[in-house]
């Protein structure tokens, strides 16, 4: 069966911006290249719509005010299968049980705990669709073009 190209969101959260350089290196490593790039501090309110799926949650309110804590870098990841390569980068949600399970991945390295987990990926090609249009709308403006474009994307 041969892989599937795609695009994922990579978004490096507040707690792990300053660790960009080894994250893209972690990306490149594992063959996907980033095809966009946006530093950002989010408001609550867009905080609050990207995670709109969890508002129900306990974890909900903490869960905003760390994404809203600073500056965070969104990213268009770009390659074969990049979605799951992308979250296997990743490790688990909890960095605490990354570090005990899985200690080479980012959230091992770079997180903290539940909350402060280092970094995001979408979890579904719809998702990735949904959150790329988010921080990346489609609409034609000004400025140059992207350098690279996913045209045989799923
Ligand atoms: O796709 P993930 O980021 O791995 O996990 P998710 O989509 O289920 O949850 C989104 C974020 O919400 C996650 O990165 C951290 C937070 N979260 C999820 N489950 C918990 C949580 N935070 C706390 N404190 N406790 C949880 O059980």
């Amino acid at each position: 069966m041969g892989s599937r190209k795609e695009r994922t969101l990579a978004m490096i959260k507040p707690d792990a911006v300053t660790q960009i350089g080894d994250i893209i290196q972690m990306i490149y490593s594992k063959n996907l290249i980033v095809t966009k790039a946006k530093m950002t501090k989010l408001s609550w309110k867009q905080a609050a719509d990207f995670y709109s799926e969890h508002q129900s949650k306990s974890f909900f309110n903490n869960l905003v005010q760390f994404v809203t804590s600073g500056p965070m870098v969104a990213m268009e990841v770009m390659g074969d299968e990049a979605l799951s390569t992308w979250r296997k980068i990743l490790g688990p949600t909890d960095s605490a049980l990354a570090l005990k399970d899985t200690p080479n991945s980012l959230r091992a390295r770079f997180g903290t705990d539940g909350t402060k987990n280092a970094a995001h990926g979408s979890d579904s090609l719809a998702s990735a669709a949904r959150e790329l249009e988010f921080f990346f709308p489609s609409a034609t403006g000004s400025g140059p073009p992207s350098t690279a474009k996913c045209t045989d994307c799923t």
